[in-house]
């Protein structure tokens, strides 16, 4: 007897921030999980899929999950695109927990099982002064990282995006309808960036894997110079230092520093790194397993970087929610090219929704052995938390016009 879709519903929740979650549901009485959140642009990846795809999803056969991906990509005539993939990869998260909780096996296992015994994390560490941010680095320590992105302000800027100046947590998405503005000087970030990093390297000493986060702000020749002052920090990645679509200018960058690059979290299909993983342009790609169509296409991506010896190292900010950030950790266990995930964490009302059964232990994440992706999904307390309008910032430089995200 086919196990046969009979409802595919969403749900827009907003514990603590934004979040779009799709349900699905078979004529046997299972339940698959799988996100659909894009971050400051969520309701468009909603309508897709409760306008376009959640009636095509009725009536199919839910074991079919690669034949499902193939009709919702081929069969589209549009395709690609960050709306598109975040939509099909929804599906495709829920149909692979769905066939994990049919077969009783957690989804590592219908991946071929572990190859390693848990996926290294990297959480943020940020600090609006030199002193502050040595402080929030040794508090992640503590927590016991072994691997920390470290953000700072810049002297001679009032904001600076991700680092707030109260210490306080931040959210990549501020609420409210439309995005705050925030002043950028790429010169004065290019003058402090190796003075923080390097105080961050000579305070931890050797052993912490750090990295850092430029945020596709630099051209070429700004990012030449920012890799060579880092050259001797020992960073783990330099990340995002061109606009991703910048791809054959990454080659001057490859030449000129051995810092290492990490690039892709806007990336939403397997055609964003053809080039740059086959010239091997970048050292880890940062694509996310909800944003470019699921697991189906993630591990496709994955085993074209195997060849070429580039690593995962996936985007997990809080607007990557649990249920994709299991399928990151299923994958990670799972896939031997697979080097960090990162980590930020959730604002604590997240876990009132989403239930994960993943654990963290020195420095490591397990997504844990339960069968499916392992996330629950509490559908009456997302109902008490209705979505917000949020949008991440918009950088202008000082003549006022706008600066690359
Ligand atoms: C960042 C994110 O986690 C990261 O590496 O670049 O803060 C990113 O800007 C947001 O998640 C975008 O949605
Ligand atoms: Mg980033």
């Amino acid at each position: 007897m086919p196990r046969t879709i009979v409802a595919a519903d969403v749900i827009v929740t907003s514990p603590g921030r934004n979040f779009v979650t799709l349900k699905v549901t078979t004529s046997d009485g299972l339940v698959g999980w799988g996100d659909a959140t894009l971050n400051g642009r969520e309701l468009a990846v909603a309508s897709y899929l409760r306008d376009h795809l959640c009636a095509l999803l009725v009536g199919r056969d839910a074991d079919r999950i690669e034949d499902t991906w193939q009709y919702l990509y081929r069969g589209a005539y549009w395709r690609r695109g960050p709306v598109t993939m975040a939509a099909i990869g929804a599906v495709d998260l829920a149909l692979w927990d769905i066939n994990g909780k049919a077969l009783g096996v957690p989804v590592h296992q219908l991946l071929g099982g572990p190859v390693r015994d848990g996926v290294m994390i990297y959480t943020h560490a940020t600090g609006w002064d030199v002193p502050e941010l040595l402080e929030a680095v040794d508090a992640k320590r503590e927590q016991g990282f072994l691997a920390v992105r470290a953000q700072f302000g810049v002297p001679g800027l009032d904001t600076v995006y991700g680092v707030s100046r109260s210490g306080a947590a931040y959210e990549p998405a501020g609420r409210g309808v439309g995005p705050k503005v925030e002043v950028w000087e790429t010169s004065a970030y290019l003058r402090h960036a190796p003075v923080a990093l390097q105080a961050v390297r000579d305070h931890v000493g050797p052993d912490l894997h750090l990295l850092h986060d430029a945020h596709h702000r630099l051209t070429p020749t700004e990012a030449i110079r920012l890799g060579k002052s880092l050259e001797g920090v020992d960073l783990f990645w330099l990340e995002d230092v061109l606009p991703a679509e910048n791809q054959q200018l990454l080659r001057q960058v490859r030449a000129q520093t051995h810092v290492p690059l990490a690039i892709g979290e806007v990336f939403n299909s397997v055609y964003d790194s053809l080039d740059l993983v086959s010239e091997r342009l970048i050292d880890y790609l940062r694509v996310a397993v909800g944003h470019v169509g699921g697991i189906s296409h993630y591990r496709k991506i994955l085993a074209h970087a195997e060849v070429y010896q580039v690593k995962a190292g996936p985007h997990g900010p809080s607007d990557v929610s649990p249920v994709s950030l299991a399928g990151s950790l299923h994958v990670g266990l799972a896939t031997h090219n697979f080097a960090v995930q990162e980590f930020m964490g959730y604002p604590a009302e997240t876990y009132e929704v989403f239930r994960p059964g993943w654990s963290i232990r020195d420095g490591y994440m397990h997504p844990g052995d339960a069968p499916g992706l392992g996330v629950e999904v509490d559908e009456k307390a997302a109902a008490a938390f209705a979505y917000e309008p949020a949008y991440l910032p918009v950088a202008r430089n000082r003549d006022g016009s706008v600066k690359d995200w």
